[in-house]
């Protein structure tokens, strides 16, 4: 069979002191690291579409990347080439599972039912090579943006017949999932958005949008899938403003419409930088409301306001992500999704791998650092003193319900003079840097 990547055999650990680019320096895969291997804490995934699909095209300039797989021409071929591709790659970099949209593993044909012939022969063809290799799959989902027939969205369209298509395509999505044995499927809005209020019914497109979910739910659970659907939170680009604007705004949504039982969140570190928040930020949110379910590592650039999607590297970030993970239980049905592309520039396959092994690191790295962080403890108690007051007295009667606006009334006519504590954040970044740096 044709090698792809003939640049590397499998990807070995080497530790730090290694020089060799394609060795990893900190993700050593077996390594026990509280209890599981450093793989299981981190589950990482491949993202079809950026990986095998993408070109380095953008508004300014066409593809610079080849991805004819050898100069072949006709879609289906290129397809299965991709198959061939995407599991050498991750055969190669101990990665067990990969994420697609329908549109990244088949061509769409001149029908819908061709279409669907395309998804269900490389569907058959990737279960062989998932036999073959024991590589799972984590999510699926499906591609309802990049068509002109979602030029106004799609469960948010105001054309019910775009509706209707991406239910048909959604419906196949869940079933292509279910079959390859997908623990998640997610639901990005790429165009559930809008342009301009001034020809926008927004109860409509979101009431809209609840249903198509709601469909999928039910169709999901008729066929067996008894994973986690997730929506991931986006608040700009491509729309002017995107519905799934963060994670508060999701969970409000979903709370609406009685959707919370089904769905959890991918929270996408790119996305948080354009919503204005930290990564962190977001996984904490999700964390809190139980809603925590999967991760697309990226890292965004905070000077540009849209969605570079760069590899992560970043092991400040990394670790503070890997903390959340850590307290929201570590990763179920979710993973590790490197929803990132290498740069336009960096045309050559050896440039994915170089990507690949630099974001696994990176994890691995904060992975590790994040259990520093804990068993350290400095952070944890400071956290925990900080709130000290709540445990006793007034505050303990505030937290379990036993005040009111008189009783505090009463207890601040006793006792007015007020004395509080620093918040001592240059002192804990200091810790943290401690703990990073040594
Ligand atoms: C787009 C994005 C998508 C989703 C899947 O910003 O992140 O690739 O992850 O549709
Ligand atoms: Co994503």
């Amino acid at each position: 069979m044709k090698e792809y990547f003939p640049m590397i055999s499998k990807v070995k650990y080497e530790g730090k002191g290694s020089k060799n680019p394609f060795a990893f320096k900190y993700y050593d895969a077996e390594r026990i690291v509280v209890g599981k291997p450093m793989k299981e804490h981190l589950k990482f995934a491949m993202s079809w579409w950026h990986t095998l699909c993408a070109g380095g095209a953008d508004p300014f300039g066409t593809t610079t990347m080849d991805r004819s797989y050898g100069g072949l021409t006709d879609p289906m071929d290129i397809a299965r080439a991709k198959v061939d591709a995407g599991f050498e790659f991750m055969t190669k970099l101990g990665i067990e599972y990969f994420c697609f949209h329908d549109a990244d593993i088949a061509p769409e044909g001149k029908t819908f039912a061709q279409t669907k012939s395309n998804l269900w022969e490389i569907v058959e063809y990737i279960e062989q090579k998932m036999k073959q290799t024991g590589i799972k799959l984590l999510w699926g989902t499906a591609n309802c943006f990049n068509s002109p027939r979602y030029m106004h969205g799609a469960g948010t369209s105001c054309n019910a017949h775009s509706f209707a298509y991406a239910a048909a395509q959604i419906k196949n999505a869940i079933e292509a999932t279910v079959r390859l044995g997908g623990k998640g499927y997610v639901f990005w809005g790429g165009r559930e958005g809008y342009e301009t209020l001034l020809n926008t019914d927004m109860a409509l497109e979101l009431d809209n949008m609840a249903r198509l979910m709601r469909m999928a739910v039910d169709y999901g659970r008729s066929i067996g899938f008894e994973g986690d659907f997730y929506i991931e939170p986006k608040p700009k680009e491509p729309t002017k403003h995107q519905y799934d604007f963060d994670a508060a705004t999701v969970l409000g949504f979903l709370r609406k419409y009685g959707l919370d039982k089904d769905f959890k969140l991918n929270i996408e570190a790119n996305h948080a930088t354009l919503a204005g928040h930290t990564f962190e930020h977001e996984l904490t949110v999700a964390r809190i409301n139980d809603a925590f379910g999967s991760i697309d590592a990226n890292s965004g650039d905070p000077n540009l306001g849209w969605d570079t999607d760069q590899f992560p590297t970043d092991v400040y970030s990394a670790t503070l992500c890997m903390l959340e993970v850590i307290r929201a239980g570590g990763f179920t049905n979710g993973g590790l999704n490197f929803d990132a592309k290498v740069r336009r520039g960096s045309f050559t396959f050896e440039d994915i791998v170089y990507a690949y092994i630099s974001g696994m690191d990176t994890f691995a790295l904060g992975l590790l650092k994040a259990y520093e962080v804990i068993e350290d403890g400095r952070i944890d108690e400071f956290v925990k003193q900080r709130y000290i007051s709540y445990t006793e007295g007034i505050g303990k009667d505030i937290k379990e319900g036993r005040a009111s606006l008189e009783s505090l009334e009463k207890y601040i006519l006793e006792n007015d003079a007020v004395q509080m504590q620093s918040g001592r954040q240059e002192y804990l970044e200091t810790v943290l840097n401690n703990i990073l740096f040594g």
